[in-house]
């Protein structure tokens, strides 16, 4: 069976601290560990999905500020919103706004810091909602003390390969 090589840009947006760096981190090294403030990181993997093996590469870009310049290029959104912080819910809603009005898709929402639930403004709920209004899937997650990663790079890879296999089926 070929190898199917694919190249994937992760666009890391979300508001100022909510936690992008960190979550770049947890993902690509598998420990918070403070990483350049704006991250530039790739990893590599291989993955048998639906019967195809993969080679992806996924580049993982954080984004601070405007994201408009980082749309097109990108196959998939990862937004981080620090749940300690409405404000942080708002600006998401803002960037996921713009994203959809690109008509792009593959949109992940992070609640982050969930170590802080009792801090937390926002929760499931809120992640409900843009769920309900975008489509877009959300995980919870502390980049501290690394809950919620088990699955999560999985369930993305996952969520965009067969997407994307599904489209070439039809062409
Ligand atoms: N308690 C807690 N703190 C976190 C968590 N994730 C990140 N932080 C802290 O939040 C602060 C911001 O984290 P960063 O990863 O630098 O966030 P960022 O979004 O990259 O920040 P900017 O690039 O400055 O916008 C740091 O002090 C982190 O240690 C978390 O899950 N729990
Ligand atoms: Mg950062």
């Amino acid at each position: 069976m070929p190898i199917q090589r694919l190249a994937w840009k992760f666009v890391i947006a979300g508001s100022k601290g909510a936690g992008k760096s960190s979550f770049i981190s947890y993902i690509v090294y598998g420990e918070p560990a403070p990483i350049l403030p704006r991250s530039l990181v790739k990893k590599s993997l291989n993955r048998e999905i639906n019967g195809h093996k993969l080679a992806v590469d996924i580049l993982f870009q954080e984004v601070d500020g405007g994201i408009e310049n980082f749309i097109p290029t990108a196959t998939a959104f990862i937004i981080v919103v620090d749940v300690t912080s409405a404000d942080s819910l708002s600006e998401a809603r803002n960037i996921i706004m713009e994203i959809k009005n690109a008509k792009k898709n593959n949109i992940f929402v992070i609640g982050n810091k969930i170590d802080l639930k009792y801090e937390a403004q926002i929760w499931i709920d809120d992640m409900e909602e843009l769920k309900n209004k975008f489509s877009t899937k959300y995980y919870m997650v502390s980049c501290k003390d690394g809950i919620g990663f088990e699955t999560l790079l999985e369930d993305i890879i996952n969520s965009i390969a067969t997407k994307t296999q599904a489209r070439r089926a039809n062409e």
